[in-house]
């Protein structure tokens, strides 16, 4: 006889085998749904949209027309997803040079973005609207026809937009549709590491912690949402841009000078032009405006930075800080990462690991060697811990809509709950934890929010108590799978991140998006929402804390973000490789407008090696955001970590040295952006005319003043230097920074020491302002004196401009003076002229830049001034002012002197 325990045994190994069946069952449904069979089988035979009226047609250009399925005679129902038989498709035009297009439901009732902050909206513009001054024109079909439209450029005829010979899909969980492309270029299109040219491929965009290259393969996208392109049209050389204005996720198939489709599995199909010109940053700006522009950060955040996942304790970080100051290699801050939690704990420190003392000792900015601190904040909320308790209190917490209880996912303290940032009450909340951090005696300068794409070790979440049975029949409830289509391809959807059921609040004075119509705001609606959310919530708590200027470092980011957060490019292996694709990755960053940013300088996963640091040491020191960052199981990489190897040190000590030289500079350049535009620049930004210029994203431009060749290869170990080449597009004329040589169009090529500085380059027409005549190792103890660069042109004449402010290092003085009331830019030109065969007269000018410019008095006391050309020479003399300093309190002034040459 079977004893009862017996039976138990059997019939629980029968179930197990049972599951483990339809386990595998499932799982070949799944690889089946997840190459997209389930809608291949729907768009085989389905039918199209016909245009079935006019609805309203305005004398500016903008329409709206109605749309009616016509099924296919094979046409197979999508039950998961059924078709929108009635559309209307509406344009828009909302400027000369921006429109939209917009295809809804009738009601338009469908869950989507509001058009208004926090989000990007379309700005009211002076100007009258007529279509005569459009920039473009439309085309759509005739009323009983197929529905197709195009969007061209009024004077070349290029196509813009157009969705001829393109089907169209608008069903509830899928849809399609397609532009044609004539001869293009296309940059952008997301968050990923890869060419700055796109390539032909298959392009994910869902939030998601992935280290991957992105080869054009679903599923390799990294942590931001940005579905925008610039697109170059090869013809004519023009360039627009083009966003996708929908946050669900989706993939773009991209096949170079033939097309773009969109398949996208909510929302709606709408699309922002931005109809440039010639030059790349026109359509940039506009796109910069519409998307809110981008918040300026403090000047010490422009200095360098030191981190490492792994500081375990404060002698650790006293042994950095006092490295640092011995060697004497500049730094702003030291952060600390998780490890300075009590158990990975939210805004909490472990005090026993990290002494207080010495803490305070690092960050005391009244000592001279005193840094910033900046440290991490990771959104998961460990389970039973005070911000935990507190956050129930006060209902803050993403729900299970598979256990109507609050969600768990699994991050580095465990078990965790989530804020749910469209919550009324997560702003209070998210500050209340801030808050709690300063409590402690110290102060977060930076603020790094990480993982909050929202990444989690699980995928889906932790349903408490489950037994295994519950998990395979769980599993199976939730089968079959609700998207008709997967767009990450291979790679499930919820891998590593929350279920795609999991509830956000969805009642009245939602922080990010109402829910109409009793609506459930899911995961699945919001998930490229989630950093958005947490950086608005930082940065409103960082407000409220009393930062004037913010800081906040953000992995996960989208359209829109660069108002409130600035970026780092995330995990990067140790390789030539990784560090190669850092460079679109922050020209990328810069058109999405978060230009504050930069890599992790000699990477994070891997062991480094001594040159592929010092190189890197030496790309960093011209990053926007400059940082050395490793993991935690990596060898020490901090400048001073490879004895064996000591250029690493000294070209490091010396690169940086130049950054600090260029630190007002650089900073200048995003203050005098005033929130739109790109910094950190291909060189075709400045030379969209030579094609070959496309062709290089190994070098870069900062501002349209300065050219970077840095070395990206490997070189010789035995001679420690790399054989490198650049490139100088058509009719430039550059000069060296460090030693004044002339160099012009072609291809240069020389031996490079591992032991160099960053090769650079002024760009001739160009006044660079620098401050080298001392080695400041703080960026608070730079002075207002400054030697200008001025690289005179083929006419001998060089512009350039300055901030007309004395302290930088207060964030109320930058505000008012710059932001605020009027501006705090002057524009600097300089003229020259021979007198006699050996005398040479050079003019300064100080204008400024608007009609309210407010001056402090700074000084210049040095010039350097390259390309005086006589008779097929060229010369450059260094000039010292010290007796008689050229003085800028004012507008209007001038300062003449004669060079003896
Ligand atoms: O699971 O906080 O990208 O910069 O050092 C890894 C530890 C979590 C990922 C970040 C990285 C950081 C690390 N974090």
């Amino acid at each position: 006889m079977l004893s009862k325990s017996k039976i138990c045994v059997i019939l629980g190994s029968l179930l197990a085998i049972i599951g483990v069946l339809f386990l595998l069952y499932k799982s070949d449904d799944i690889s089946v749904y997840v190459q997209g069979h389930r809608i291949n089988k729907f768009t085989k035979h389905a039918g199209h949209y016909i245009m079935s009226s006019v609805e309203k047609e305005s004398d500016d250009g903008s329409f709206s027309v109605i749309l009616k399925w016509k099924p296919g005679i094979l046409e197979q129902e999508l039950k998961i997803s059924p078709v929108l038989k009635d559309l209307r498709a509406t344009f828009k035009v909302d400027a000369n040079n921006e429109c939209e297009f917009k295809i809804t439901d009738l009601q338009d009732s469908r869950f989507q973005l509001p058009e208004n902050e926090p989000f990007p909206f379309t700005k009211q513009r002076q100007g009258t609207k007529d279509k005569e001054s459009n920039l473009f024109e439309t085309e759509i079909s005739q009323v009983g026809q197929k529905f197709y439209f195009e969007l061209r450029r009024k004077q070349t005829q290029e196509i813009i937009f157009s969705t001829r010979n393109h089907p169209i899909y608008f069903t509830d969980k899928y849809l399609e549709i397609s532009t044609n492309l004539d001869e293009s270029m296309i940059f952008g299109l997301g968050d990923r590491r890869t060419d700055f040219i796109i390539k032909s491929g298959k392009y994910s965009f869902w939030t998601s912690d992935a280290v991957k290259i992105d080869d054009g393969t679903p599923g390799n996208q990294l942590y931001g949402f940005h579905p925008m392109y610039l697109r170059r049209d090869i013809k004519s050389n023009q360039f627009h841009v083009t966003l996708f204005r929908n946050a669900y996720g989706h993939q773009v198939d991209y096949k170079q000078h033939s097309h773009l489709t969109y398949k996208c599995i909510g929302g709606n199909i709408d699309f922002k032009f931005f109809i440039g010109d010639s030059n790349p940053e026109t359509s940039i700006k506009l796109y910069h405006n519409y998307i809110n522009g981008w918040v300026l950060h403090p000047f010490w955040v422009q200095g360098f930075h030191q981190c490492r996942w792994g500081y375990k304790n404060s002698d650790q970080l006293m042994d950095v800080w006092n490295s640092y100051n011995k060697y004497n290699i500049p730094l702003d801050s030291l952060w600390t990462d998780i490890d300075y939690m009590y158990k990975y704990q939210d805004f909490t420190i472990d005090f026993e690991k990290f002494n207080l003392q010495q803490m305070q000792q690092i960050y005391n900015l009244s000592d001279p060697n005193g840094v910033h601190w900046s440290s991490i904040v990771d959104v998961g909320i460990a389970l039973e811990s005070d911000a935990a308790y507190r956050g129930i209190d006060m209902n803050v917490f993403i729900q299970s809509g598979r256990t109507n209880k609050t969600f768990i996912g699994k991050v580095w303290p465990g078990e965790t709950y989530f804020p749910d940032f469209n919550h009324p009450n997560s702003t209070d909340y998210w500050y209340e934890g801030l808050k709690n951090l300063t409590s402690f005696g110290l102060q977060q300068d930076g603020i790094w929010i990480d993982m909050n794409e929202f990444d989690s070790f699980v995928s889906g979440e932790i349903i408490p108590n489950q037994t295994i049975m519950d998990k395979i029949l769980d599993y199976l409830a939730i089968a079959p799978p609700s998207l008709p289509f997967n767009p990450l391809g291979m790679e499930q959807i919820d891998h590593k991140t929350l279920s795609l059921s999991a509830k956000h609040y969805s009642g009245e004075n939602a922080l990010l998006v109402n829910a109409t119509n009793n609506y459930t705001i899911t995961q699945y609606d919001v998930h490229n929402l989630n950093g958005f959310g947490e950086g608005l919530a930082t940065y409103r708590a960082a407000k409220r804390l009393g930062r004037k200027l913010t800081f906040i470092l953000s992995r996960s980011t989208m359209f829109g973000s660069g108002r409130y957060v600035q970026h780092w490019n995330g995990d990067a292996d140790s390789t030539w490789e990784y560090m190669r694709y850092s460079i679109p990755a922050i020209m990328n960053f810069n058109m999405y407008g978060i230009p504050f940013n930069g890599d992790d300088i000699c990477g994070l996963f891997q062991d480094v090696t001594a040159e592929l640091c010092a190189r890197w040491q030496q790309l960093g020191s011209l990053y926007p955001f400059s940082r050395n960052h490793n993991g935690d199981n990596s060898i020490s990489q901090e400048p001073y970590a490879f004895p064996d190897s000591p250029y690493v040190l000294s070209s490091t000590i010396k690169t940086l040295n130049i950054r600090y030289q260029l630190l007002k500079f650089y900073y200048h350049l995003f203050v005098k952006a005033n929130g739109a535009g790109t910094i950190f620049r291909p060189l075709f930004w400045q030379y969209p005319a030579d094609n070959q210029a496309y062709q290089q994203d190994m070098q870069f431009m900062i501002g349209d003043y300065l050219m970077a060749a840095p070395v990206m290869e490997q070189g010789d170990e035995s001679q420690q230097v790399t054989y490198s080449c650049f490139y100088v597009p058509q009719n430039a004329v550059f000069y060296d920074f460090y030693n004044q040589t002339q160099i012009k169009s072609g291809k240069y090529c020389q031996n490079i020491s591992f032991d160099a500085v960053v090769p650079l380059y002024i760009r001739a027409g160009k006044i660079v302002h620098i401050q080298d005549k001392t080695t400041v190792l703080r960026s608070r103890f730079l002075d207002n004196t400054f030697t200008l660069m001025v690289a005179l042109n083929e006419d001998s004449f060089a512009e350039g401009s300055i901030l007309t402010i004395n302290d930088y290092n207060d964030d109320n003085n930058i505000i008012t003076n710059c932001q605020e009331s009027g501006n705090c830019v002057a524009n600097i030109l300089a003229k020259g002229q021979f007198k006699s065969t050996n005398i040479f007269e050079l003019t300064l000018q100080v204008e400024s830049e608007s009609n309210n410019t407010n001056y402090q008095t700074i000084y210049v006391d040095k010039l350097i001034v390259s390309g005086i050309s006589q008779n097929g020479e060229i010369y450059s003399k260094t000039i010292y002012l010290d007796q008689k300093p050229f003085v800028i309190d004012r507008d209007n002034i001038t300062y003449q002197l004669e060079i003896q040459l």
